[in-house]
């Protein structure tokens, strides 16, 4: 057990924080949480594995630069690592592979390994591999040799910076002539291999142990992308019948852009819509319009997230994820921004999969709708 960790089964991890999700033992919607590290700050969105509320997992997909794709190295790669896999890609987005319960009795992770290659690719390379029976974990990029469990570093090593140099001409030149790079040279490239999904780096965990926890958040905080690193997300501003791109600029002087992925309900504080900000920065005192209304509204106060905690927060910067309660206009999907050329932004809409079950429910008196929506969300 990692010191203070929570844990699942007594129900005291921050993010399976819901009553219901500790005692069904599965996550049932997304959960924001944040962490300083190695002179970063890193936001996570914990999403459910469970097919059932895959809409949860979806929908957050705007909000990041990368998907961590957990796989359990007991059970192997399921049906939804692979569709989310597929979504992650059509989304533009970097992907890396988790493998987890690395601690686990009787697992095979070799044979985890080889199948996460045979089904994803041989872009899904090693970045850091199970050594010492999976006590520990070796480093793979930054280590040109060492023990491991099953497979050489550093034949692992040299498989990830092959594959980085190749999208990059000069380095490629470089590598050839040298036959050697410093994995420090290699920042841009491998940023580059990423975005255009060349690379989807493999490494191993486990949460019940610790084991490559601290390696992972090395990875985090110092190899995957940054808000100004990552792929930009797929808005675009509507003309009629026309859709042109916007080209994003995450610089914390621009005009305020954001994106709302999540609307939820805090017992304190009421309605609180999360977003993801794209552009500029936003703190208490900035006007912000909802998509096409004329009249802008006052933040007053920002949140940031920490499973059920919200902390004030004075400002929100480029890559922040931050909320704002008790803003009625604000749905699940809208833009803000500060600026009326930005009226007609929208992202892309994604192709969420068919509902199974479809439910109509009317207000019996008009006028009600609000109340009603606001109960339903509740409710569900
Ligand atoms: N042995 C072992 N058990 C683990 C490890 N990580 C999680 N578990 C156990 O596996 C079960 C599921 O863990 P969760 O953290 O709820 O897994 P999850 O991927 O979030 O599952 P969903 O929320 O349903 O998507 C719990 O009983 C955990 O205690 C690990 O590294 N090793
Ligand atoms: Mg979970």
């Amino acid at each position: 057990m990692i010191n203070n960790a929570g844990n699942v089964e007594r129900g005291t991890t921050t993010s399976d924080f819901d009553p219901l999700e500790q005692k069904h033992q599965h996550s049932l919607r997304s959960t924001l949480l944040n962490l300083d590290y190695g002179g970063k700050h890193i936001n996570i969105i914990d999403t459910p594995g469970y097919p059932d509320f895959l809409g949860q997992t979806l929908s957050v997909l705007p909000a990041v630069e990368t998907v961590a794709i957990v796989i359990n190295a007991q059970t192997g790669i399921e049906m939804l690592a692979r569709r989310l896999m597929d979504w992650a890609s059509e989304q533009n987005l970097c992907r890396m592979i988790v493998v987890n319960k690395i601690d686990a009795d009787g697992v095979d992770l070799e044979g985890v390994f080889n199948s996460i290659q045979q089904t994803f690719g041989k872009e899904c390379l090693a970045i850091n591999l199970p050594s010492k029976d999976a006590t520990e974990v070796v480093d793979c990029f930054f280590n040109p040799s060492g023990e491991s469990d099953f497979f050489s570093v550093s034949d692992a090593h040299t498989e990830v910076i092959d594959q980085t140099v190749e999208v990059d001409e000069e380095l490629m030149e470089m590598y050839l002539e040298q036959g050697e790079i410093a994995p420090e040279q290699l920042h841009d490239a491998f940023e580059k291999a990423l975005r255009e999904g060349h690379l989807v780096p493999i490494c191993f965990v486990s949460a019940e142990s610790g084991t490559g926890v601290k390696e992972l958040l090395d990875i985090f905080a110092k190899l995957m992308p940054n808000p100004t690193e990552g792929n930009s997300p797929p808005l675009v501003k509507l003309n009629g019948a026309d859709e042109t791109p916007i080209e994003l600029k995450p610089d914390p002087a621009g005009h305020i852009l954001a994106h709302v992925f999540k609307v939820t309900f805090d017992p304190y504080v009421g309605k609180l819509g999360i977003f993801r900000i794209y552009q500029g920065t936003i703190d208490k005192d900035s006007e912000l319009f909802v998509n096409d209304s004329r009249k802008a509204f006052k933040v007053g106060h920002l949140f940031k997230l920490q499973g059920k905690k919200n902390d004030e927060i004075t400002k929100g910067m480029p890559g922040d994820i931050c909320a704002i309660a008790k803003v009625p206009d604000v749905r699940f999907d809208s833009i803000l921004h500060n600026f009326h050329d930005e009226d007609d932004v929208h992202l892309k809409p994604m192709n969420f999969p068919m509902p199974l079950a479809g439910l109509a429910v009317l207000a019996k008196k008009r006028g009600d709708e609000q109340k009603l929506s606001e109960a339903l969300e509740k409710l569900s």
